[in-house]
C-alpha cells in the first residue's frame, strides 16, 4: 500500500491557499490511482505509458498557468509547481512529458505565437489529445544551442527546414514539434513542425538506462516544407527558447523534490521496520545522519521553490535565480536518491521500491534543461560579471 506523508518539517502548508491544497491532493491522488501501479513495469519495459495521457490532462498538467480561454487551468506558478512535484513523485519521465507538453511547447506557442495559432494547437494540447516535443539540442550542440545547424530557407509560399534534433523528449509520438531553427540571416526562429508533413521523422532512441518511462528520440527534417503561418513570429534569437526553458526549469525545482520526498519517506518507513542487530536500522547514528541531513535538505529546496514560486508570481523571477533553484534541487534530489538506497540495503537495487529508478532518473534530470555546470556557470557569471562559457 501506499503510505505516502509528504515531509513538511517547516509546516510550509501553513503558506498554500485551500486551492493549492486541493490541487495537490487530486495530483496526489492520481498519480497512486493510475501511475504509481504501472510505472515500474513501464520502466522495465522502456515504454512510456500513453494510457496516462488523459489522465495528465484531467490533473490539469498540461498547461496549468496557461489561460483558460486557450482550454489551460489559468492557475499560478506555485500551483504549477505543486502538480510537477506531485507527478514526479511518482516519476521523473512522467513529469518530463508534463514539462515539455506545458512549458516547452504551449508556452511558445502562447507567448510567441498568433491568435490563430493558439487556438488552433492550445486546446488539443492541454487536452492530450495532441502532444508536444521541443527541439533545441543537436547531436554537436548541446549545451551551446546557439551553434545549432538546423536550418530554414524562404521559398516564397513556404519555409525549407533541413537538419536534425537530438535526444527530444515524446519525439517518437509526438503529434506537434515546436523546433528552432536558423534563418538565412543566421537568427533563431520557432517553427511548428506536425507530423505527416513530408520529410520529417522521429526515430526512437533506445536503449536509456534513465528515463525509462519516458520516450525519448530525434527529430529529422529532410527538405520539410512548413507552411508560412507556422511561424511564431513574436519573437526571435537565442533568448526565445531559453525563455521556454526558464520556465520548464521553474518546474524541475519543484518536480525534483516530489522525487526527493518519495525516496525519504520509503527509506524512513524502511529504517524504522527492519531489523538488525536487534534493533531498527533507524536507532544506529549512521543511519540518523542520512535521514537527517535528507529531511534537511527537503526542507531548504521546498522554501527556494516556494519563494521562486512567489517571485515568478509577481514576474520577478530573474533567469539566474531559476538556475540557482534547478541546480541546488535537483543536486539535492539525486544526493538523496543515492543515499536512501544504501539505507535500503540490497532491497534497495529492486524494483519492489522506487528508489533505483529515481535515482537513475536523476541522472538525466542532472544533464537536461541545462547541465549541472552550466546552471553554476549562469550563478558565477551573474555574481561576478565574468562570462566563464567562452
Ligand atoms: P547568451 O549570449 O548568454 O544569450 C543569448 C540571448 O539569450 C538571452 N538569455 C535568456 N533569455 C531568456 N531566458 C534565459 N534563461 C536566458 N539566458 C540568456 C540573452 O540575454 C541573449 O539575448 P540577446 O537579446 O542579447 O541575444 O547565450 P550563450 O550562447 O552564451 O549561451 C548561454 C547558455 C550557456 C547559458 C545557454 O545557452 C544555456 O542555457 N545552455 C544550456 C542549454 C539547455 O538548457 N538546453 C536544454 C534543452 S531542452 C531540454 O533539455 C528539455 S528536457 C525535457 C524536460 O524538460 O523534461
Ligand atoms: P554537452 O553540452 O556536450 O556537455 C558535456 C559535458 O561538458 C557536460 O558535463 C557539461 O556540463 C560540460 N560543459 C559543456 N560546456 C561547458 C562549459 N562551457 N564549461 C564547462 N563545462 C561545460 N533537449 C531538447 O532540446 N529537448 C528535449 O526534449 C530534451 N530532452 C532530453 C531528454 C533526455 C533524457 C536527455 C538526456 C536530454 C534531453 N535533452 C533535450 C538534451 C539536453 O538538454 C542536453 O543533453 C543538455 O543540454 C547537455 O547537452 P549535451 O548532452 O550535448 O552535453
Amino acid at each position: 500500500p501506499d503510505l505516502f506523508e509528504s515531509p513538511d518539517y517547516y509546516n510550509l502548508d501553513d503558506l498554500l491557499t485551500e486551492e493549492h491544497k486541493l490541487i495537490r491532493s487530486a495530483a496526489r491522488d492520481w498519480v497512486k490511482r493510475d501511475v504509481s501501479p504501472i510505472i515500474e513495469e513501464a520502466a522495465q519495459k522502456a515504454e512510456f505509458p500513453k494510457s496516462i495521457i488523459p489522465g495528465l490532462a484531467e490533473i490539469g498538467a498540461f498547461g496549468p498557468y496557461i489561460p483558460e480561454e486557450y482550454g489551460g487551468s489559468g492557475l499560478d506558478q506555485i500551483s504549477y509547481g505543486i502538480i510537477m512535484q506531485e507527478i514526479e513523485r511518482g516519476d521523473s519521465g512522467v513529469r518530463s512529458t508534463a514539462s515539455v507538453q506545458s512549458s516547452l511547447v504551449m508556452y511558445p506557442i502562447w507567448k510567441y505565437g498568433t491568435e490563430e495559432q493558439r487556438k488552433k494547437f492550445l486546446p488539443k494540447l492541454a487536452t492530450g489529445e495532441w502532444m508536444g516535443s521541443f527541439g533545441l539540442t543537436e547531436p554537436d550542440h548541446g549545451s551551446n544551442p546557439g551553434g545549432m545547424v538546423t536550418n530554414f530557407k524562404d521559398k516564397g509560399d513556404h519555409y525549407l527546414l533541413n537538419g536534425a534534433k537530438l535526444w527530444i523528449s515524446n519525439s517518437p509520438f509526438c503529434d506537434v514539434a515546436v523546433v528552432w531553427a536558423k534563418s538565412e540571416e543566421g537568427r533563431i526562429h520557432g517553427l511548428i513542425v506536425e507530423r505527416g508533413m513530408e520529410g520529417f521523422s522521429t526515430p526512437e532512441t533506445h536503449n536509456k538506462w534513465s528515463l525509462r518511462a519516458s520516450a525519448t528520440g530525434e527529430l529529422i527534417f529532410q527538405d520539410v516544407k512548413v507552411p508560412k503561418e507556422n511561424l511564431l513570429p513574436n519573437k526571435s534569437g537565442l533568448g526565445a527558447p531559453l525563455g521556454c526553458l526558464d520556465s520548464a526549469r521553474y518546474g524541475i525545482a519543484w518536480g525534483v523534490i516530489g522525487a526527493a520526498m518519495d525516496c525519504y519517506d520509503t527509506a524512513l518507513r524502511y529504517a524504522k521496520e527492519r531489523i538488525q542487530f536487534g534493533k531498527p536500522i533507524a536507532a544506529f547514528q549512521l543511519q540518523q545522519k542520512k535521514l537527517a541531513e535528507m529531511i534537511t535538505e527537503i526542507t531548504k529546496a521546498q522554501l527556494l521553490a516556494y519563494r521562486l514560486g512567489q517571485l515568478k508570481n509577481e514576474d520577478r523571477a530573474t533567469s539566474a535565480q531559476i538556475s540557482m533553484a534547478k541546480r541546488n534541487n535537483v543536486d539535492m534530489a539525486i544526493k538523496i536518491a543515492r543515499e536512501a538506497r544504501q539505507i535500503l540495503g540490497g532491497m534497495g537495487i529492486t524494483g519492489e521500491y522506487s528508489i533505483m529508478r529515481h535515482m537513475m532518473n536523476l541522472e538525466s534530470v542532472i544533464t537536461y534543461e541545462g547541465t549541472h555546470d552550466i546552471h553554476l556557470l549562469i550563478t558565477g557569471l551573474d555574481i561576478t560579471g565574468h562570462n566563464a562559457f567562452k
